[in-house]
């Protein structure tokens, strides 16, 4: 008869080399079930005598105890084993915050420029938009600067390098919005070429635009409104009248006063600076200068293709960012560039 000791402890071994439930059954068998070694013994002791029978009997028996043993130990295990991955991997930490969708909100120059839009649109203006790459004749020659004007240089213009990385003098960052109303004027004369008359121009353009300048009060790229009105009886008259409504209407306000000083652009003649001041709060009284304007020089409209006997009209150009800065009491304009959430939050 084979050591019952080493049956034991080959049953504890194969018990412990498997980790599932079904395998454990499967390597029972071999021990306990109908033909298993156990049952094996328990048959051959018929051919014992008594005295030996009852000896191998017992010893055999205990053997089986043993077995079931380890096996009830094994079957625990693995279940215990089951139930910790389990755990594991249905582990949830339920102090963790829960995941909050923060609130979106507009850039502040994103709203004043929606806000901008939407008062011209109510005297009729519709937005127009171009490339902020431009070329040198868009944004300076069409616009009646002469070539040797210090816009055109390298000190203050972006120019754009060519694929042999020489600066490539036609192409650049446009420096205004004003390329863009150039554009539009020839696409309209284009439109209505061939007729005895075209109808008014009445367009605003909003977009970035960029120079070579950087502080606490430029920014290399920032904001500009231009506007432009176009017909056969526009003055310097509608001009104060629109300007003076649009900045009441900006800043809600019917006692702000509005002012023209004489100034000069190379696309506009006459020109003027506009100021306005605040009646009442912190800068009550205080001249402010928010934008550039004029009647729009004979040779820009020329150069379009319109013939300045016949039409005229104004011009002017706003700095949003400057007027986002008075709307909201921000004395910074990098604060609008640098992306801080805590700042932008408060727009939210
Ligand atoms: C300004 C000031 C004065 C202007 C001129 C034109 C155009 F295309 F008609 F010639 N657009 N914008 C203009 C005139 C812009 O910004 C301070």
């Amino acid at each position: 008869m084979q050591n019952l000791d080493a049956l034991v402890a080959e049953a504890k071994a194969a018990f412990a080399a498997v980790t599932d439930p079904d395998a454990l059954e499967q390597v029972k068998a071999r021990f306990l079930g109908k033909s298993g070694q156990i049952t094996q013994h328990l048959k051959e002791l018929s051919a014992l005598a008594l005295e030996e029978k009852k000896r191998a009997g017992a010893a055999i028996n205990s053997a089986k105890d043993a077995i079931e043993a380890a096996l009830a130990g094994r079957r625990e295990a693995i279940r215990l084993a089951a139930l910790e991955a389990r755990l594991a991997e249905e582990a949830l930490d339920v102090t963790l915050p829960g995941r909050r969708e923060d609130k979106g909100g507009l850039h502040p120059i994103t709203r004043v420029l929606e806000r901008i839009e939407a008062l011209f649109a109510s005297i009729g203006f519709t937005v127009a938009d171009g490339p902020e790459i431009e070329e040198d004749f868009y944004n300076f020659t069409a616009l009646n600067t002469p070539e040797d004007h210090p816009a055109r240089s390298m000190h203050d213009t972006f120019y754009l390098l060519d694929e042999a990385g020489q600066v490539a003098k036609n192409v650049l960052l446009r420096t205004h919005t004003s390329p863009i109303q150039a554009r539009y004027m020839r696409a309209h004369v284009e439109r209505y070429k061939g007729r005895e008359t075209m109808p008014e121009i009445r367009i605003i353009a909003p977009g970035r635009v960029y120079r070579v300048d950087s502080d606490a009060t430029h920014s290399p790229m920032f904001h500009q409104v231009e506007g432009l009105w176009i017909g056969e009886d526009v003055s310097f008259a509608h001009l104060k009248g629109v300007i003076a409504d649009f900045l009441r209407g900006f800043f809600e306000s019917d006692d702000l006063k509005v002012r023209f000083r004489p100034s000069f652009f190379p696309f506009t003649e006459p020109s003027a600076e506009i100021d306005m001041a605040f009646m009442g709060g912190a800068l009550e009284g205080r001249w402010l200068e928010v934008a550039g304007c004029g009647m729009v020089h004979p040779n820009v409209l020329q150069s379009a293709g319109i013939d300045p006997e016949k039409y005229q009209g104004f011009a002017f150009g706003f700095g949003p960012d400057r007027l986002a800065m008075l709307r909201y009491g921000i004395n910074d304009l990098r604060l609008f560039y640098e992306g801080d959430q805590r700042f932008l939050r408060q727009f939210a």
